[in-house]
């Protein structure tokens, strides 16, 4: 899955994108690099991160959602809000990728049951503002597990098929960098929950943090070897998705594990 942040303040790319030919073009070269999704979304939801106002988000989001679906590129739309969701699908998104897993807005889940598009829930606290307070568990990685169990359980109840629910963990969402080290290296446990995992770990602070220089965190676009570096253990683990800011070193990545690891590749894939 390809990163297109049609934003003005996301941590990395922020402002790159936000005019409809430049979103267009990236998503573009996404697609051509070999992401089998390009992910757009109008909001960022980096820490401490305002809202948008849903008609800017709208306005960012649906034009760059017809071209890219027109050109055949399959798309997703990362929207917490149901009335983005249903205009991005009704533009072409054929998967809605929601990082508060229905939490953020009431009327997303028998939304999206209305819909003929996948869904993606997304292990979520609250809102960018106040996600560093909510960073407290006992047990990351039992904690995150239930709740997204609670989170799925929610989308069956309003209707969606459990066979359409991707689960994601959300690294940096309400987590700190041992939060996110103890939840990839435990994926097997939110597997048992029955379905596909997506992990979203490209260019964020833990591996800044990780790989840290004398005078601070390693800024966020020197972050993607180490990216590339999860990616291959996770695609040999048999992980469904990886989202990205960067395709090919990934796809490559992901050919390598794929190869040298074949057993084991799907093995997360708990179907
Ligand atoms: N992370 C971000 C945004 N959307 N969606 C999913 N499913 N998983 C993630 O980890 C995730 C996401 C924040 O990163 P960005 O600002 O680089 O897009």
């Amino acid at each position: 899955m390809g990163i297109l942040n049609v934003t003005t303040d996301s941590f990395s790319d922020g402002g790159e994108f936000i005019a409809v030919d430049a979103a267009v073009r990236h998503g573009l070269a996404l697609h051509a690099d070999g992401a089998d999704l390009v992910d757009v979304g109008g909001e960022s939801t980096r820490p401490g991160a305002a809202r948008v106002d849903p008609h800017a988000e709208l306005d960012r989001v649906l034009p760059v959602i017809g071209q890219l679906s027109g050109a055949g590129v399959a798309v997703s739309v990362d929207t917490m809000r149901a009335e983005v969701a249903v205009a991005a699908v009704g533009a072409g998104a054929v998967l809605v990728n929601d990082v508060s897993g229905g939490l953020a807005d009431p009327d997303m889940l028998p939304a999206v049951a209305g819909l003929d598009a996948d869904y993606v829930a997304m292990h979520w606290r609250g809102h960018s503002d106040r996600m560093a307070d909510l960073a407290h568990y006992t047990d990351v990685v039992a904690e995150v597990r239930a709740e997204l169990s609670d989170r799925l359980a929610a989308a069956v109840a309003a209707g969606i098929d459990a066979d359409r629910v991707i689960l994601d963990p959300g690294l940096g969402f309400a987590k700190t960098a041992a939060h996110n080290w103890a939840l990839l290296q435990h994926l097997d446990d939110l597997a048992t929950l029955g379905r596909p995992l997506l992990v979203g770990a490209s260019r964020k602070r833990f591996l800044g943090e990780l790989l840290a220089v004398p005078d601070g965190p390693r800024p966020p676009k020197e972050r993607d070897d180490a990216g590339v570096a999860i990616t291959t253990l996770l695609a040999a683990r048999g992980i469904w998705g990886v989202r990205t800011h960067t395709v090919r070193a990934h796809r490559d990545a992901i050919a390598v594990a794929t190869r040298l690891t074949p057993g084991r590749v799907a093995g997360m894939e708990v179907e």
